[in-house]
């Protein structure tokens, strides 16, 4: 299968994504890693935007930013209803659901001092809220991206130098007025945690993390003049709960990966999940040009057209199939983004309606929205989600299609539909 590489010499054209992109964020992934590693052609295959692909390093300048899908069954299923949606999609008594990804440029050891593109690449990722780290699993890259003898480096290093560039990029950011901040807390008596998460707030890092780290560590938050020799082990505390990394084994289509990745998944205690970005773009490109019949997350794929693929790509596929498909369960992208939803963040799907028996919105579609949130959201935050006033001037929710009333302190379940009732008409 190695010579997929090979078809994908060239850049390839996507086409944009037929989905509808929703106003709010829910989360943000970036996608790291360093020089040409897959990162852009992960998210081509998450989302089949036409982020910039090359075979040499530093290939992503800007960002390249892109929404991609998570999977989750409709309750129109259930129902027996034919929904409208609109803020997402519904295949087949599937939904699919909005998710932000950000691809950057190449890391570099250095960068956290400016090496490569440096601290403009950490910067870009200041809003995310988990990393997905994009491994050369192949070891065909040295640490720069260049190309070097296949299966000589080894991708356990990477996985080391990534984490330690992001603490370094913190700490710098902390450790510019650690001092300063340290006089202000003990004259002005004012919790360390407080000015820290002041420092931090660029970086999307929330005050409780912060608070929560500090207790783990053993820190006493009111007197941060013995805070000195365990900082660095507070910033890694930090930067593991805020932005939690995720190993993608790429390139797992390789014949020197799968001895990589089983050294990988014993020594390593992140989570890692084998990929094939290449793989998944391919598959999803004969599925669009309809040749293939496939869904992303698939373990297998049925062929169409043999004549319009012709023989080449027929063995490809042969080739996508055995070594990966049935070898790995799946290409591994979409289980990565179910993973990083559902498990990480812990995400449930609600549906709001404005007619409880129909299940309907204001004009008439069925199940027009779903919308990802956190485990433990309450049907009052929910109302603000949908609507800011609708919190404020929240009454009651009424859940379909039951009709049972709910208060402002009910945890939503995952597939609630409901209707927020508040005095705002
Ligand atoms: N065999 C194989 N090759 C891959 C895979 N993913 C990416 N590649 C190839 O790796 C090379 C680099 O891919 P890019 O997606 O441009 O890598 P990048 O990490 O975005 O690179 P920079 O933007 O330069 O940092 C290209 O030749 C891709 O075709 C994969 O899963 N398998
Ligand atoms: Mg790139």
């Amino acid at each position: 299968m190695y010579y997929i590489a090979g078809l994908f010499k060239k850049c390839f054209l996507y086409k944009k994504s037929l989905f509808l992109e929703i106003t709010e964020i829910i989360m943000l992934v970036g996608i790291v890693g360093k020089p040409s590693c897959g990162k852009s052609t992960f998210l081509n295959a998450l989302t089949m935007v036409n982020a910039k692909v090359g075979d040499y390093p530093f290939t992503t300048v800007d960002p390249n930013r892109g929404t991609a899908y998570v999977r989750s069954p409709c309750v129109c299923k259930d129902l027996g209803v034919v929904d409208n949606p609109k803020n997402s999609l519904c295949k087949d008594g599937i939904r699919y659901l909005p998710v932000q990804f950000l691809d950057v440029a190449g890391l570099v050891p250095g960068a956290s001092e400016g090496r490569g593109l440096g601290n403009k690449f950490l910067d870009e990722l200041r809003q995310a809220d988990v990393l997905l780290h994009v491994v050369d699993t192949s070891g065909s890259l040295d640490a720069e991206g260049n190309q070097v003898d296949k299966g000589s480096w080894n991708p356990l290093d990477d996985v080391k130098f990534l984490e330690e560039e992001i603490d370094a990029w913190i700490k710098a950011i902390v450790s510019r007025d650690y001092a300063t901040m340290k006089k202000k807390a003990s004259a002005e008596k004012i919790r360390f945690s407080f000015l820290l998460h002041e420092k931090l707030t660029g970086l999307a890092i929330k005050k409780h993390t912060i608070e929560a780290s500090i207790r783990e560590i053993g820190l006493i938050d009111d007197d941060a003049n013995t805070w000195d020799d365990k900082l660095d082990d507070l910033i890694t505390t930090i930067r593991r709960k805020s932005k939690p990394i995720i190993i993608v084994a790429n390139k797992i289509d390789q014949p020197t990966s799968n001895k990589n990745f089983l050294r990988m998944k014993e020594e390593l205690n992140e989570d890692i999940f084998p990929a094939s970005a290449l793989a998944e773009v391919f598959l999803r490109t004969e599925q669009e040009n309809a040749t293939i019949s496939y869904s992303p997350g698939d373990s297998g794929f049925k062929i169409l057209n043999q004549e319009k693929l012709g023989e080449k790509k027929v063995q490809l596929l042969e080739r996508i199939n055995t070594d990966l498909l049935q070898k790995y369960g799946s290409s591994g992208i979409q289980e990565i983004l179910s993973h990083v939803v559902f498990n990480l963040f812990n995400m449930i799907v609600v549906f709001p309606v404005e007619d409880t028996t129909k299940f309907t919105d204001k004009s008439g579609n069925v199940l027009p929205d779903a919308y990802l949130v956190p485990q433990g959201t309450t049907a009052k935050e929910f109302a603000g989600k949908v609507h800011t006033d609708f919190a404020k001037n929240f009454i009651h929710g009424t859940l379909a299609p039951s009709g049972r009333r709910v208060g402002a302190d009910y945890e939503l379940q995952n597939n609630d539909i409901i209707k927020i009732v508040s005095a705002v008409k």
